[in-house]
């Protein structure tokens, strides 16, 4: 079968997520022989999450779309240029609207729902998820493999955050987060090397108490940022790529959703928690953390590692985003694709 062309659009609205959604996925395409353009309005964040760039994805402005290839991607309803669109009703290419994460049970009746636009071509729901019944989770080929064969020690060694003996290690990914004064008590019950990532969790730590020992990160490279999740006895994460990116590393995490003024994060949050093995302890946790219910104390690490590396095993058992979304996108041509 002939490698296709993929046009992915991305609009940065805000923070990384939507920059680093686009980017997984554009670089796991061309790991599968695919040729990709990214257009992106704002690939400043490229410099650090990918500064090596891919072989197989070529990076341009928004606006500079020319021809359309064999599926056009928008990331997040972002909308392609209208002149691009217009030129979509001659060539006829899958067209796809990616939308975002989410494990509520009406992403299961949105996903693959077809749309009929003006220029006659119809676009395509569809919805990354925790179901079947979704496009699943972006996960690359032999991610796990990679996972399992890494050597913590040495990496943080090379980073200059070597382990201290009987330390675990906590990685924080976070927005604005008033419970981070509980949140250091809590680990300070045990030594605790904190590995902050930059921007708002390296603002917020300041003081810490005795048993915590905050080490500041540098941006890493998404490789690099999947291996500091692999290295952390528990990861907090927050949006929507870094929470998949903590399900594969099997390890327990908090999720600090992204806050929505209307308030419906809130049954985002819960929708995933119902999701999760249970575990007596994690929902108040993750609530208490999202300021959705009073601060709760940190559950057992060692019974939350199974419930951890539960899920990531269920969710692996899964086709993978860009697996599934290669098969919808195919089905979905015309013959002489
Ligand atoms: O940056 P985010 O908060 O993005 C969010 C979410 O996508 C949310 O769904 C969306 O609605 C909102 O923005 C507007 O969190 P997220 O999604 O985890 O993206 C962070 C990306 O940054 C992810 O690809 C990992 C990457 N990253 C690195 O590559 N290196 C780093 O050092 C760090 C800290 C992050």
């Amino acid at each position: 079968m002939r490698a296709w062309t993929w046009d992915v659009f991305c609009r940065v609205i805000d923070n990384f997520g939507d920059v680093g959604v686009c980017w997984r996925l554009a670089r796991d395409l061309a790991a599968r022989g695919e040729r990709v353009r990214l257009w992106m309005d704002d690939a400043s964040a490229l410099r650090w999450m990918a500064p090596a760039g891919c072989t197989g994805v070529e990076v341009g402005a928004f606006d500079a779309a020319g021809e359309p290839g064999d599926a056009v991607v928008e990331a997040f309803a972002c909308d392609p240029p209208p002149a691009f669109v217009e030129r979509m009703a001659a060539r006829r290419p899958v067209w796809i609207n990616l939308e975002y994460l989410s494990a509520e049970a009406w992403v299961e009746r949105a996903h693959a729902l077809p749309s009929p636009q003006r220029n006659g071509l119809t676009k395509w729901f569809f919805h990354p998820g925790f179901s079947a019944a979704t496009g699943g989770l972006l996960r690359e080929p032999g991610l796990l493999a990679e996972r399992a064969g890494f050597e913590r020690d040495a990496w943080l060694a090379a980073l200059g955050a070597a382990r201290r003996p009987g330390e675990r290690v906590v990685s924080l990914f976070c927005y604005d987060n008033p419970a981070i004064p509980q949140l250091l008590q809590a680990l300070a019950a045990e030594p605790t090397l904190l590995l902050l990532t930059p921007g708002h969790a390296q603002r917020q730590v300041g003081a810490v108490p005795p048993g915590v020992r905050p080490f500041a990160l540098p941006w890493l490279d998404q490789p690099g940022f999947d291996r500091l999740l692999w290295a952390s006895d528990l990861n907090f994460v927050r949006g929507e790529d870094s929470l998949v990116r903590a399900i594969w590393a099997g390890a327990p995490f908090v999720w600090q959703i992204y806050p929505q003024h209307d308030g419906v994060h809130a049954d985002k949050l819960d929708a995933l928690l119902q999701r999760l093995p249970p575990l007596p302890g994690l929902a108040a946790f993750w609530r208490g953390w999202n300021g959705l219910g009073p601060w709760a104390p940190l559950p057992p690490l060692d019974a939350w590692r199974a419930v951890a590396a539960a899920f990531r095993d269920e969710q692996a058992a899964r086709l993978d985003l860009t697996g599934s979304l290669w098969q919808f996108a195919r089905a979905r041509a015309g013959p002489e694709c």
